[in-house]
């Protein structure tokens, strides 16, 4: 009995020391884990509105669910509060490289508004003198070639916005590709994962992963033409919106019964037309033209109809964009890496679907101007989080940078939100700024400027018109009645200082007439792609 009480008392001591040993290992790979540079996957899509993320709740997006993007939200943290600060593609993608407002940066039109000035200092660039290997690939839409990258594979063809099919590539600025068999998003996947298995694994990484989808023309991958075949979207409550009281609003281009063209929505050109003939066939709509695809659809059932061909094409897209994310979801899985990596899921803006009967972005209007922003990091941020801070993309660099333990450059007008995640009551901003400039191509919106605070929202639209707009957000959340007119002074003023402070800050105060000028003021693109004759 006493040595089998002694071989118990050993057996005590030799397994505390075998776990106590353990425990050390342990604890040195965990030191070992904290020292080692954070990777970074930044995927953005272009156009994807969140209304089109299931972790995000909307009814349209329980019929067409994002499991993989949600995996995001799941396991990190949705935000509910980000905003972009000038709607359109190559402005926003700007503002999130360098950290600065569109006037900063100088890239504030798509058109006429030359291409983005790569001298700059980006968060890549950052990334890259910190020993990071850094990679883009996919779309990019900023005319001059990426820098601040070891390896860029960026989409060329069709002004730089790319095509689903048969899209053009330009890989390190020298060489093009053109790819016959898969769907862009397709590609731009197959592309991600080679790059990560082929990258040196002594170094940290830090990857844009950036996808053309789901942006219009809306033409999905083909293995997707069957999903919702079998039943229809309901369309959102201000889908049949008068414009009433909003001058601005009434005088768009973007309107679903009036302005998609047969493009869009697959319509099928009649034999013969030469090339350019069947180009203009397709884009007649554009300008508002009826078209119907028979004898007997019209008004309101003309109107649904075109709704549920746009609303299919555009979520078919977005399944492709949760294929793909779920791939490199499941690689960093599979190798490991995901302990280390912080994964962003983005788009450059949000985007109407249907509501105020509208497609298309540019308003400071919630659905265009609340971007999705999904970020998990094991390390640093709890699983499930929810975040309603108020966010603008110009703080994604620092706070990227932050992230990575990198230093944050003076000039980023932007600031990190990390704390936002582990500090309680930590009030990051009151209030947003936004700015829009380009008019009035493509959708008539006229240039406006604005703010937002958590329960109101002031815009001033003063391009052709010189019209004042404020919502309460929290009693109209669709922001279909304008009470600029008959709210209390104080209120108004107030926002109006409030307005005034962020433009002084921000150095974006400066006369209306300037503002003007700047809209007009033509900048050529340096960057030319080579036109195709149409015949
Ligand atoms: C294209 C689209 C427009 C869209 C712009 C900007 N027309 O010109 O509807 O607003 O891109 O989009 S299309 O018929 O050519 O598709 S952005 O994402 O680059 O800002
Ligand atoms: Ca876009």
């Amino acid at each position: 009995m006493k040595h089998f009480i002694k071989y118990l008392v050993l057996l005590f001591i030799i397994c505390s020391a075998c776990s106590s040993s353990n425990e050390h290992i342990q604890s040195a790979k965990e030191g070992q884990k904290d020292s080692k540079p954070l990777n970074i996957v930044y995927i953005m899509a272009d156009d994807h509105a969140y209304q089109a993320i299931s972790a995000y709740g909307s009814e349209i997006s329980k019929l067409a669910p994002t499991p993989n993007i949600d995996r995001i939200a799941d396991q990190g943290a949705r935000m509910d509060a980000v905003f972009c600060t000038n709607s359109i593609c190559g402005p926003s993608r700007s503002s999130i490289l360098t950290g600065t407002f569109s006037h900063v940066n100088g890239f504030y039109k798509n058109v006429d508004g030359g291409d983005f000035n790569g001298q700059q200092l980006t968060f890549p660039k950052v990334f890259q003198k910190n020993g990071y290997q850094t990679a883009v690939i996919g779309k990019w839409h900023l005319g001059t070639t990426p820098t601040g990258f070891d390896y860029s594979k960026v989409l060329i063809n069709w002004g730089g916005q790319g095509t689903y099919y048969y899209p053009e590539f330009c890989i390190n600025g020298t060489d093009t590709v053109i790819e016959k068999y898969r769907h862009s998003t397709k590609v731009i996947e197959d592309d991600c994962i080679d790059w990560l298995n082929k990258r040196d694994t002594t170094k940290p990484f830090m990857l844009l992963y950036q996808f053309k989808a789901p942006h219009r023309d809306w033409r999905p991958d083909s293995i997707y033409h069957q999903l919702f075949e079998d039943f229809d979207f309901p369309e959102p409550e201000s889908f049949n919106d008068d414009y009433s009281n909003r001058l601005a609003a009434s005088e768009n281009m973007m309107e679903i019964e009036n302005h998609l063209n047969r493009r869009d929505l697959k319509q099928v050109p009649p034999p013969g037309l030469s090339r350019r003939d069947s180009m203009r066939w397709l884009a007649y709509g554009n300008e508002g033209q009826f078209w119907s695809p028979n004898d007997t659809l019209k008004g309101e059932e003309l109107k649904k109809w075109k709704y549920q061909v746009y609303i299919k094409d555009y979520l078919r897209c977005i399944a492709g964009v949760d294929r793909a994310v779920g791939r490199v979801l499941d690689y960093l899985d599979v190798n490991g890496l995901t302990e280390n990596t912080l994964i962003v899921y983005t788009s450059d803006q949000g985007f109407y679907l249907g509501e105020h009967g509208w497609f298309d972005k540019r308003w400071m209007y919630e659905e265009s101007f609340k971007m999705p922003f999904l970020i998990k990091s094991p390390k640093h941020i709890a699983s499930g989080t929810t975040s309603d801070e108020l966010i603008m993309n110009i703080d994604f660099a620092p706070t990227l940078l932050d992230f990575a333990g990198l230093p944050i450059p003076e000039q980023m007008q932007g600031k990190s939100f990390k704390t936002v995640f582990n500090e309680k009551n930590n009030t990051h901003r009151d209030a947003v700024y936004y700015h829009y400039y380009e008019y009035p191509i493509w959708h008539k919106v006229q240039p406006h400027y604005g703010i937002r605070t958590d329960k109101y929202k002031l815009i001033h639209f003063y391009y052709s018109m010189d019209n004042w707009e404020l919502y309460d957000l929290e009693n109209d959340p669709n922001e279909m009645n304008n009470i600029y007119a008959n709210s209390p002074k104080e209120l108004i003023d107030d926002l109006k200082q409030q307005l005034l402070s962020l433009q002084k800050e921000y150095k974006d105060d400066i006369s209306i007439k300037e503002m003007k000028i700047m809209t007009d003021t033509v900048i050529k693109r340096v960057y030319n792609e080579p036109r195709k004759e149409l015949k």
